[in-house]
């Protein structure tokens, strides 16, 4: 079996790509800027449709920019080696990414004024497009059965560690004026909606052919053919295995969770969320 993954303060992350000394240094030296754009999330969440969106709406639906440079170049993942270096090297604005719990975030976001947008899905939907991935992409240990995957995800010993634990450290930052909370459900029922919600957040304004464009070309159809967002050119990915762009659908669970299975997560969920405050949009 290949050793996948290696644990960071309590967290499972990838050996491939990470290391104990770049995330030391994302945690206590990186330094956020006021103008950041920092894209959050559990991963499997809808990060990277966020990242399209992203850079349409600052180019104002003109997609040449997401057709013709890497996503990982657009918004480097600041916790990778290589993410990290082309933080470091970015010319400001930036726009970054990130999937870190908050207590591994860089600790300079207390003395910033950067904008955090945290994308958050339905965590059913998230651990059956984490199965499916873990096929196909070399950095996710080998999933198992769905049972045995389930039963790791509750647990949180999974990469990036427990959602649970991933939305309730984030959820503390949800009254600061700098902090956005979108759901995957939200973009998917009604984009457009989202699009200018997201735009108001980032202080920029779209004229309503220019919201047309970023919602068309932000589409699972569109994004799926784009080459620099659809990870057909990511190395570390068997892609006869699997497609990053899959199904891109609410409730796709309900296809691969047996009810027993589907009422044990909600066990553990409404145990683990007791409290919490905030209405998702699949309670
Ligand atoms: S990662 O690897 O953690 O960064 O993955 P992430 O980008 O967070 O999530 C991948 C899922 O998002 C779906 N996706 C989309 N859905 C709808 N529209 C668009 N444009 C879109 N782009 C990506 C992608 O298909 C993954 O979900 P599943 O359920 O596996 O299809």
């Amino acid at each position: 079996a290949k050793r996948t993954y290696f644990s960071y303060k309590g967290i499972f992350l990838p050996t491939v790509s990470y290391s104990e000394e770049s995330l030391r240094y994302t945690e206590n030296e990186f330094q956020l800027l006021d103008d950041d754009v920092v894209t959050t999330s559990y991963p499997k969440s809808g990060t990277n449709w966020m990242l399209e969106i992203l850079g349409l709406i600052w180019h104002d639906g003109d997609p040449s920019w997401v057709q013709s440079t890497f996503m990982f170049d657009r918004s480097p993942w600041i916790e990778s080696e290589s993410g990290l270096k082309a933080a470091l090297n970015y010319p400001p604005p930036r726009f970054l990414t990130t999937h870190l719990p908050f207590q591994l975030f860089p600790k300079s976001f207390l003395h910033s004024k950067c904008k955090i947008i945290y994308i958050m899905r339905n965590p059913k939907d998230v651990l059956v497009s984490h199965y499916h991935f873990a096929k196909c992409c070399k950095f996710y240990e080998e999933p198992g059965t769905m049972e045995e995957l389930m039963e790791k995800f509750l647990n949180g010993n999974v990469v990036y560690g427990s959602w649970f634990d991933h939305v309730k450290g984030w959820m503390k930052l949800k009254e600061r004026p700098n902090f956005f909370l979108i759901t995957y459900e939200e973009l998917q029922k009604d984009l457009r909606g989202s699009v200018e919600k997201i735009c108001h957040f980032l202080g920029k304004e779209l004229a309503s052919h220019q919201l047309d464009a970023v919602v068309k070309n932000a589409s699972f159809q569109i994004m799926k053919d784009n080459k620099m967002s659809n990870f057909s050119l990511v190395i570390n990915m068997d892609h006869e295995k699997g497609k990053f762009m899959r199904k891109g659908i609410c409730g796709d669970w309900k296809n691969h969770l047996t009810v027993a299975q589907s009422e044990h997560f909600d066990h553990v969920y409404q145990e683990k969320m007791q409290g919490v405050g905030v209405t998702f949009p699949w309670d």
